[in-house]
């Protein structure tokens, strides 16, 4: 869990590259390359694109650290909808957590 936080924390840094917001490249980077196992369309820069701007509640044209955390949460309230609706069917593979 603590790790979990630093991980998101660390992308959020890392992708910003010193700055206060994600800018547009910058964004499209961080869906392309760290979310592509849990997103569909992380390839198509217009999905990625319509993404930000729904992210975007201060219209400011960048993802800065709050409509970041919007998207996490948004993506881990639905991998909790997907679990509850797909009980049955085997945990997918990298779901389980390391042991720490
Ligand atoms: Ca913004």
């Amino acid at each position: 869990m603590e790790s979990a936080i630093k991980t998101l924390v660390s992308v959020y840094l890392k992708s910003a590259k010193g700055k206060d917001s994600l800018g547009e490249k910058d964004f499209q980077n961080l869906v392309k390359n760290k979310l592509s196992n849990i997103m569909t369309d992380t390839d198509s820069k217009d999905a990625i694109k319509e993404m930000r701007q729904g992210l975007d509640s201060d219209a400011d044209g960048k993802v800065g650290f709050q409509e970041y955390l919007t998207l996490v949460g948004y993506l881990a309230s639905n991998l909790s909808d997907q679990r509850t609706t797909t009980k049955e069917t085997p945990a997918a593979e990298g779901e389980q957590e390391e042991a720490s």
